[in-house]
């Protein structure tokens, strides 16, 4: 088949072009957004060339989370149900006991999940805080569970005794691109979110780090959010494209949805410029329909949130998602 001419600007730079031939060849924004410009069946076709280049392209990893303490955030992220800013009729919880939240690995693992994230409402903890989610960190892998965390931003150190726990991933978003970033988020910039990856990085830790989409951003937006993930040192190797899920009471509470399309494409080119990563289909499942799904995994998504709650907010059930994959040959890493 030949590329049409939009296909063929949204070509990689020839590393020639760039100043140390050493270096990755950078995605500039424009060759993002003209991803997004292909016609879809183009787009679609080239994703799964890429996906199918380096993944079983009907094989889908499963990630467990828990909110293992929840609400009271200082932060004012305008879609976050968990902000104390806004009033969205969420119950505050303390960090939960190491009893309960080997309880619910236990059970993930039972349902087959491969991969158990803790979240908790923090902007940052404090080194008391993460002394027991370090001691959950080395319980949860005993049971043969990857381990992931999202904290918030980390202080020096934390990261590497985070490390030394046997922390498989760190989850921390860039959320939006960097030109939008002060209209959803305030008090905290975007830099901040990049040092701490680069540390999360240095430690040794694997990076989890995404965004959302469907916040009324533009499409410029979206193609900079992903040329930023795809352009950092190393890409992160897992990388959660959220759709929002609306909370009552947050400022984006009535964003415009975005077009389910318009998400397809943000998979897609996420998947093409980020080829060896794990590209997650995250929040908003729950909303989309069985075929909303299959088009996100045949634009390259292969992994998912597993389990009936994601942090604050329902996610299939996985009786749900059984049958999903049942009826589309799918098998789980
Ligand atoms: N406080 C930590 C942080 O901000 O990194 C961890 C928890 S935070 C809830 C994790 C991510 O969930 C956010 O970065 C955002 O991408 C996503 N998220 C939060 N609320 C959401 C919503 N209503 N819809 C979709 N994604 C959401
Ligand atoms: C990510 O990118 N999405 C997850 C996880 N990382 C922590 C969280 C989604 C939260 C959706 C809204 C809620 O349940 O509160
Ligand atoms: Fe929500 Fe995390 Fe922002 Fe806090 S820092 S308001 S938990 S997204």
């Amino acid at each position: 088949m030949t590329m049409t001419s939009t296909a063929d600007a949204a070509e990689r730079p020839a590393t020639s072009d760039l100043p140390n031939h050493n270096e990755r060849p950078r995605w500039q924004v424009a060759q993002v957004q003209a991803l997004f410009e292909m016609p879809f069946m183009d787009l679609l076709f080239r994703a799964q060339q890429v996906h199918r280049a380096h993944f079983d392209a009907n094989a889908i990893q499963r990630s467990t989370l828990l909110s293992i303490k929840t609400g009271g955030c200082s932060e004012d992220c305008g879609y976050c149900a968990q902000s104390a800013r806004y009033d969205t009729g969420l119950t505050r919880e303390r960090l939960l006991p190491l009893d309960e939240v080997l309880e619910n690995a236990r059970a993930a693992k039972a349902r087959g999940a491969s991969r158990f994230c803790m979240g908790a409402a923090w902007r940052s903890p404090k080194d008391q805080d993460l002394t027991p989610v370090l001691e959950m960190v080395r319980e949860v892998k005993k049971l043969g569970l990857e381990t992931c965390v999202t904290l918030g931003m980390l202080r020096p150190g934390q990261a590497e005794k985070l490390a030394d726990a046997g922390l498989d991933y760190y989850n921390h978003n860039l959320d939006t691109a960097p030109e939008f970033y002060g209209q959803v988020i305030t008090t905290h910039s975007q830099q901040d979110r990049l040092d701490t990856l680069d540390a999360v990085r240095k430690a040794g830790i694997h990076v989890c780090s995404g965004g959302i989409v469907g916040m009324g951003e533009s499409r410029q937006a979206r193609a900079a959010l992903i040329a930023q993930l795809a352009n950092l040192p190393t890409p992160p190797e897992s990388v959660p494209i959220n759709n929002l899920v609306p909370i009552p009471g947050t400022p984006l509470a009535d964003a415009e949805p975005i077009d389910p399309f318009e998400f397809v494409r943000t998979i897609a080119a996420a998947r093409i410029t980020m080829p060896t990563s794990y590209v997650r289909l995250s929040a908003g499942r729950q909303q989309m329909s069985d075929e909303m799904q299959a088009l996100c995994f045949l634009a390259g998504a292969n992994s998912i949130f597993y389990g009936d709650r994601l942090l604050t907010t329902d996610n299939p059930d996985a009786d749900r998602d059984q049958r999903l994959f049942e009826r589309l040959g799918l098998q789980s890493i």
